[in-house]
């Protein structure tokens, strides 16, 4: 199995999840290691794993790697929307050229594919309605992030259907759980805390997020690599929606601090207001249920994992509020 931006985030804990749920297979690891990767966050299964330092836009390196692999779970990307607004190039290169380059060698290999994305593809949802994503929902992103994820998507879908490439693909919500930058949203706030600094709330705290665990997103994966119709698509989600604000006063209240204890900072230009994915093909089909059935739990021991793991965050927490300074964030 070749996994590609196993050192980021969702990517490595897959690593781990495969090492522990699906010892059958041998793991290749493609990680440009940007400053998204860390090389210490598969330490825990060095010797399970091999690990190449490589860009995903080298054809010449994509090409071998991909004709030695059964199936290729392709992670790998530039994945923060804020970063985006700043310097959107990056994402053109990785997201688009980066999932061309590696769709070309499944092609010419006959190798199984599997594309992880994003609910973002499809914009967003009012606040004030209980519709959701579905399958069937028409591309509508707002971000440079998000219209790269797209863009990538529709390459997967296209390479299916004109080449016959064995691809699947699935669109999660917003996870968390262990191993996640500091840039991101919950790491950012409990490392604030951890760090004497206030939480952020970007605008009102009004917008909505679907939180679902990285190991349920993860187990999903799994589920399509094995039973999942090619050329299909699905949706991952927990059915957990809350607030931003919801989500820091929980933060405070889960460290001791108080509930009102945070900032407002300007908003992020476009925000998009609600995302929520209709996981109905995903839980009928193949069966799959999210095992994190507590947020709250969830999130408590998310918060003792960067609690006890300063090791591995430390070292970029500077650097990035230095850079949501400079955005007045
Ligand atoms: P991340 O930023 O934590 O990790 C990305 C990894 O890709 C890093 O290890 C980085 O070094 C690597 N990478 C970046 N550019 C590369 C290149 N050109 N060549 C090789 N490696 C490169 O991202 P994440 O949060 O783990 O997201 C992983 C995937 O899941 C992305 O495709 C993202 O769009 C998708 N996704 C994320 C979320 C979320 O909540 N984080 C939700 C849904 C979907
Ligand atoms: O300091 C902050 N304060 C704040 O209020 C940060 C960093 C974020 N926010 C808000 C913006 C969003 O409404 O919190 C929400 C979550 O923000 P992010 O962690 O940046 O995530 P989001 O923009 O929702 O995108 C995430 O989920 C979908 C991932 O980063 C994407 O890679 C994934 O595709």
């Amino acid at each position: 199995m070749l996994v590609t931006g196993g050192a980021g985030f969702i990517g490595a804990n897959f690593v781990h999840y495969t090492v522990r749920h699906h010892p059958e297979y041998r793991i290749r690891v493609l990680d440009a290691l940007t400053y998204a990767g860390n090389r210490a966050s598969l330490a825990p299964v060095d010797d399970r794993v091999a690990f190449v330092p490589g860009d995903i836009c080298d054809a010449a390196l994509v090409d071998s790697l991909v004709a030695d692999a059964d199936v290729v779970v392709h992670f790998a990307a530039e994945s923060h929307v804020d970063n985006s607004l700043r310097d959107p190039e990056p994402f053109v290169r990785t997201n688009l050229i980066g999932t061309f380059t590696l769709l070309e060698a499944v092609r010419r290999h006959g190798v199984r594919f599997h594309h992880i994305s994003t609910d973002e593809v499809f914009g967003d949802l009012p606040l004030d309605a209980t519709g959701k994503f579905t399958e069937q929902t028409a591309y509508d992103p707002s971000s440079p992030y998000s219209a790269t994820k797209a863009g990538s998507d529709l390459l997967v879908r296209a390479w299916v259907r004109s080449y016959g490439v064995a691809a699947t693909l699935s669109n999660c919500a917003n996870n968390y759980g262990p191993f996640q930058h500091v840039e991101k949203f919950i790491p950012r706030q409990v490392t604030n805390v951890l760090t004497g600094e206030r939480p952020k709330l970007y605008g009102t705290g009004v917008n909505v997020r679907e939180w679902t665990h990285v190991d349920d997103h993860n187990a999903a994966v799994h589920l399509i690599l094995r039973q999942g119709r090619i050329g299909e698509t699905y949706l991952i989600g927990s059915g957990d929606e809350r607030s931003n604000r919801e989500i820091v006063e929980l933060i405070l209240a889960l460290m001791d601090r108080p509930t009102d204890g945070y900032d407002h900072v300007p908003d992020r230009p476009g925000h998009d207001l609600r995302y929520a994915n209709d996981s109905t093909r995903l839980r009928t089909e193949l069966g799959w249920r999210p095992r994190f059935d507590s947020f709250r739990d969830g999130l408590a021991a998310t918060i003792d994992w960067y609690r006890a793991n300063e090791w591995w965050w430390k070292p970029q927490k500077q650097a990035t509020e230095e850079s949501y300074r400079r955005l007045g964030r």
